[in-house]
């Protein structure tokens, strides 16, 4: 049975095979059974289902292209994004814990990483059997991952780590963390710290109206003696985690269109079912002017997903065209929660509509990953040949 909700008003079905849409009906059962029943939940209370890992390594959620050698699912960057949008059509939160795991902890191991470094941490990663994080922002250097401070020092026999990395998902329960940090000489370098390892804390942020499923904390280094094998040895500088930033913000344009899908669905069955002055409120031209404008927008981003998908299949989608896309997608996104969250008037401020927790998901997702108008100086220095950041 293909559970698959529409839209899919330009029938770009017909551009996918039939793995992409098997593996789209097992997520989007998945997500039927072990998320969306339980999400408001888990969301209201600020709760990380932890033992959602196991389960998302069942379905083959972490590190789907990566080699089945190590564990993984040795699938195309389509069905990559379809993975991610089915997952965040039940809540960005959840989307978060995989794309972390497959796109900036698994895929550096892989790309960077020793073939002993492979096949000590993918198997597990991908199982589930451990959980991962991404260390690159820091309290005084987020848009400018560049000035980092947290650092190493060459002890001899292994390295001695120092310094604080902030608002990094899933870092409360992590068993590893991708860190980087700079060498005596402020070369960027990935480092791959484990749980356990002394002066290694990693505590939660607490309070926050965003994401509130998914695990956010710190990561503190205080002298934490990292063994010489720990060290990613196959790339350096700014552009490895940039890498890595390239292959997630891929998987968050498809992502983001799975939350829009998700409240542009609830909106046009509440537009049918609510009566106002004697008729559906789906018979008002403003209701049709916001279902209209929705569908729109999510057909375009759905063409715009499926072409960059087929650039990372062959290998040639650029840094500026994946920020276009994230940026544009997630952008519309936000749009179509705040025109759905009006269409079902004081009901969409519970929770028993997922439009408000959407919205208030894609606040942070706009946000991460490189904010939103970071993208567009990304695109200006593309279009322009000059960088505006500085
Ligand atoms: P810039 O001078 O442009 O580049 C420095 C070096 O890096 C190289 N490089 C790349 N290499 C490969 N692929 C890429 N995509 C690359 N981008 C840059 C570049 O060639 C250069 O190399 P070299 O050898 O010449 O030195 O760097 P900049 O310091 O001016 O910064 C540019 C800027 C602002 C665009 C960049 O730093 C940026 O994107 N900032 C945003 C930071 C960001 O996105 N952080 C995300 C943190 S992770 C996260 O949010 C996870 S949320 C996950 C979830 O829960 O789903
Ligand atoms: P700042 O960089 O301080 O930006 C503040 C504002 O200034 C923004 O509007 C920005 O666009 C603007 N700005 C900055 N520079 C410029 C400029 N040159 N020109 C114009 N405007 C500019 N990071 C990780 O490393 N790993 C994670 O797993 C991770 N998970 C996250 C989870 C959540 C819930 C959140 C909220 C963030 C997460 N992040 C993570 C961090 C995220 O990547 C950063 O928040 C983001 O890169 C922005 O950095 P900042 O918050 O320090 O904002």
């Amino acid at each position: 049975q293909d559970l698959y909700e529409h839209p899919d008003f330009y029938e770009i079905d017909d551009l996918l095979t039939e793995e992409h849409k098997l593996i789209r009906t097992s997520v989007r059962q998945f997500v039927k059974k072990e998320i969306s029943p339980y999400i408001e939940d888990w969301a209201q209370r600020a709760h990380f289902p932890y033992e959602i890992v196991k389960k998302f390594g069942d379905v083959g959620a972490f590190g789907p292209t990566l080699p089945v050698e190590y564990g993984c699912g040795g699938l195309d960057y389509i069905s990559y994004g379809i993975i991610m949008q089915e997952i965040e059509r039940g809540d960005s939160g959840m989307r978060s814990t995989a794309s972390v795991q497959g796109s900036l902890v698994m895929y550096p191991i892989y790309k960077f990483g020793s073939e002993a470094q492979r096949k000590k941490y993918l198997p597990k990663l991908a199982s589930g059997e451990w959980l991962g994080c991404f260390g690159l922002t820091e309290p005084d250097h987020g848009s400018n991952p560049s000035g980092m401070v947290t650092n190493f020092k060459d002890m001899g026999d292994h390295y001695l780590l120092n310094g604080a990395k902030m608002w990094i998902s899933n870092s409360p329960r992590a068993d590893v963390a991708v860190v980087w940090a700079k060498n005596e000489e402020g070369r960027i370098h990935g480092l791959i710290v484990e749980r356990g390892m002394e002066g290694f804390s990693t505590p939660e942020t607490h309070g926050k109206w965003s994401l509130r499923a998914s695990a956010t904390g710190e990561l503190v280094f205080d002298n934490v003696k990292v063994p010489k094998e720990n060290l990613l040895p196959g790339k350096s500088g700014l552009g490895a985690p940039m890498m890595c930033l390239d292959s997630a913000r891929y998987g968050i344009a498809w992502g983001a269109i799975g939350a829009a899908m998700d409240c542009y669905e609830s909106a046009r069955r509440y537009a049918a079912e609510r009566i106002q002055f004697g008729k559906p409120i789906a018979s008002f031209q403003l209701i049709q002017k916001k279902l209209a404008e929705m569908l729109s927008e999510i057909t375009k981003a759905q063409l715009l997903n499926w072409r960059l998908g087929v650039l990372m299949n062959e290998g040639k989608a650029t840094t500026p065209q994946i920020s276009l896309a994230k940026r544009n997608n997630v952008a519309v996104a936000l749009e179509i929660a705040r025109e759905a969250r009006q269409i079902h008037g004081g009901m969409g401020i519970t929770g028993e509509y997922s439009i408000m927790r959407h919205m208030m998901n894609l606040e942070s997702v706009v946000t991460y990953e490189g904010t939103h108008d970071i993208h567009l100086l990304i695109l200006g220095n593309k279009i322009t040949g000059i960088p505006a950041f500085v």
